[in-house]
């Protein structure tokens, strides 16, 4: 015992001064994912902060894999925020800690993700039926109000398209463009993603949640969102109940409700008999159309930033697809330079540039630092993504550094940090690289893309869990005449 008394236990992380009651809050400012990099310079890739009167630990760079891989349990809970208490009423699976019956779920969806995407031929079809209808019906959009209107701004589109992709795999049912119902229930991301993201003000002051200010309108926002977001969703559920025919399963409510009961003793025992069926389609409906509407927006973005990427693409593309039929799923690996475009696109905007924040599940330690249990962590995908020793010049964009002798070089591809890691990662990733590649594919086999000269297009975004690119205008022309699109 004396000796164990007398043994200094090891430090915790170094890190910047922390005022009182504030923190390091006001440092943050309005990208902290780049305030995280330089502290990360200065104190190295594990240091401490204070936000309000919670200690966060920041990882970055090596440190990540060595806490969600090697040191996976002790780092793959989730902190008690304000804010996950109103997602899917708190019973959201990606807001949740880790706990037995998390494990179980967690696999289910994961499964039934992939039987309704990228599970096995006849699923990749259907899942390249519904990607093909929503961009036919986006593109003949655009060239109407690109006749109407010559430039115009696209984010309302790029989110029901995307959207629609998904309600067609989870709910069975697709919406008009014009649908003011559906606009209300998807149409509000930047509120969603600015108050969930790390380092959001609601989360670690909490107290600011009750007098009159800019963060309470926010937050109140937010509570709104999610009570309709989670009405649209629980509405779905009971039309599905009420007509499931366990012989069809018609789309991912009817699988969800199908898989859970065949886990409701299991799942009795472990979660006192809650449904999980609405959350668990409130979180993969809300964050594919979330991440995937805003990777599409930067897609765009960048393809009339550097127009030259256009000829780039189209050249590949066009060796590859003839006119006499659009592109699909099987001519990917025929499109190395199409892969290694989606994969700059995720390197250089980082558009997740941290996770949603873990915790500590047990006392633990990293790189010789001591962490205590319940601590919040943030992990900085963005300093992986931008560390100059894994990139050269990663303020550049440029495909070509994931490609060797022509082929897509899977060790670069591999060191691209969006979809997390360990216990924790993305469970649509395949979904989201499948449906980037065809939406890449189909727009430089269809169309050309330009950006207002009055307007021209800034890198410049708004922070939250998501960095959503500032409004841009656009003008769309088709290549050919319209004959290859409606048939
Ligand atoms: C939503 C936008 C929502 C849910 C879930 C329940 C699971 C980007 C990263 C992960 C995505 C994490 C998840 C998000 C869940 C949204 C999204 C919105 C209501 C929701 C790293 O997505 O406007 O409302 O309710």
């Amino acid at each position: 015992l004396w000796r164990w008394l007398r043994q200094p236990s090891a430090p915790g992380p170094p890190g910047p001064f922390a005022w009182p009651v504030i923190g390091n809050a006001p440092q943050l400012g309005k990208a902290p994912h780049l305030y995280f990099a330089r502290m990360a310079e200065k104190y190295g890739n594990v240091f401490q902060i204070k936000l309000g009167s919670r200690a966060v630990v920041v990882l970055n760079g090596d440190s990540i894999r060595q806490a969600l891989v090697k040191q996976g349990f002790d780092f793959a809970g989730r902190p008690d925020f304000t804010s996950f208490q109103y997602i899917s009423n708190g019973d959201s699976l990606a807001f949740n800690t880790i706990t037995d019956w998390w494990k179980v779920h967690r696999r289910v969806a994961q499964s039934t993700v992939r039987m309704f995407s990228t599970g096995n031929p006849d699923t990749k079809r259907t899942f390249e039926h519904h990607v093909l209808c929503e961009f036919k019906v986006l593109l003949q959009l655009f060239v109407k109000k690109t006749q109407e209107l010559q430039y115009f701004l696209p984010l309302n589109n790029l989110v029901v398209c995307t959207a629609n992709i998904m309600s067609a795999v989870c709910f069975g049912k697709r919406y008009s463009h014009d649908d003011e119902e559906f606009q209300q229930v998807v149409g509000r991301n930047d509120q969603f993603t600015q108050t969930v993201g790390a380092g959001s003000i609601v989360d670690v002051m909490p107290w600011l949640q009750y007098f009159p200010n800019p963060i309470k309108t926010m937050f109140d926002n937010f509570k709104e969102l999610n009570l309709e977001f989670n009405r649209f969703i629980g509405d779905k559920v009971i039309e599905h109940r009420k007509t499931i025919q366990s012989s069809t399963i018609r789309d991912m409510t009817d699988a969800f409700i199908v898989a859970m009961e065949q886990i409701r003793e299991k799942s009795r025992v472990l979660s006192g008999g809650k449904d999980y069926v609405p959350s668990t389609l409130g979180d993969i409906f809300g964050a594919s159309q979330d991440t995937l509407s805003t990777a599409l927006q930067w897609i765009i973005l960048i393809l009339v930033k550097y127009p030259e990427m256009q000829v780039r693409l189209r050249q590949e593309v066009d060796r590859v697809v003839d006119r006499s039929r659009l592109p699909s799923i099987e001519d990917q690996p025929q499109l190395p330079y199409v892969m290694a475009f989606i994969y700059e696109v995720m390197r250089f905007t980082s558009f997740v540039p941290l996770t949603i924040p873990h915790s500590t599940t047990t006392d633990t330690s990293i790189m010789g630092y001591t962490i205590p249990k319940n601590t919040v962590v943030f992990i900085n995908q963005w300093s992986i993504n931008h560390d100059p020793e894994l990139w050269s010049h990663p303020e550049t964009f440029e495909p070509q550094r994931f490609l060797k002798d022509g082929v897509l070089n899977k060790d670069q591809t591999s060191s691209v940090l969006i979809f997390s890691l360990g216990k924790r990662r993305c469970i649509g990733e395949e979904l989201a690289k499948l449906q980037l590649f065809l939406f890449t594919v189909l727009i430089s086999h269809q169309c050309h893309i330009t950006v207002d000269p009055a307007r021209p297009v800034k890198l410049d975004y708004n922070y939250g869990l998501t960095l959503k690119p500032h409004a841009f205008f656009i003008a769309v022309t088709l290549r050919e005449d319209m004959t290859l699109l409606e048939a």
